[in-house]
């Protein structure tokens, strides 16, 4: 297997319940190093353009609004087998349907109040940690 670099916000839902130590902690145990983080509160063209690829989507400005609600953290996470651990170490979009003991389950409330993203695939990986990391490689 090989080293990859994926992209993980801490959405603004999970910094407002204070629970960002605690995620961030849930990453390290399973693994990942942290590469990269900081803390954005994201603008409405910020948020419309990492998620450019839902614009048609008819929760798209749902989303935005919830995005840009308050402030999120970006990190670049690394380890073997990085994007397809992470997505399974924080469950299913929806937070009402996640497996029990995953970061959305434990921190998200339903759909949209998720506590985190993280990316899907190799090339949205490279996209997304280029979008808020420009000078790391992915
Ligand atoms: P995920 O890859 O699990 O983050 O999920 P998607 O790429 O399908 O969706 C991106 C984000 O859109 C989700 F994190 C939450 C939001 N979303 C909604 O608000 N409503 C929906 O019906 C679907 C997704």
């Amino acid at each position: 297997m090989t080293t990859q670099k994926t992209l993980t916000i801490i959405k603004p839902d999970a910094v407002g319940k204070n629970a960002l130590g605690e995620i961030i902690h849930r990453f390290e145990l399973a693994g990942f190093r942290i590469v990269a983080m900081t803390m954005e509160h994201l603008t409405r063209e910020r948020a419309e353009g990492f998620y450019q690829v839902h614009s048609e989507r008819p929760f798209f400005s749902e989303l935005v609004e919830f995005m840009t609600s308050g402030p999120c953290v970006p990190m670049v996470l690394e380890k073997e087998n990085a994007i397809a651990d992470l997505r399974i170490l924080i469950g299913v979009t929806d937070s009402a349907q996640a497996a029990p003991g995953t970061v959305r389950q434990n921190f998200g409330t339903d759909i949209q109040c998720n506590a985190v993203h993280a990316s899907d695939s190799v090339e949205n990986a490279r996209f997304e940690v280029n979008y808020f990391f420009p000078d790391i490689k992915v």
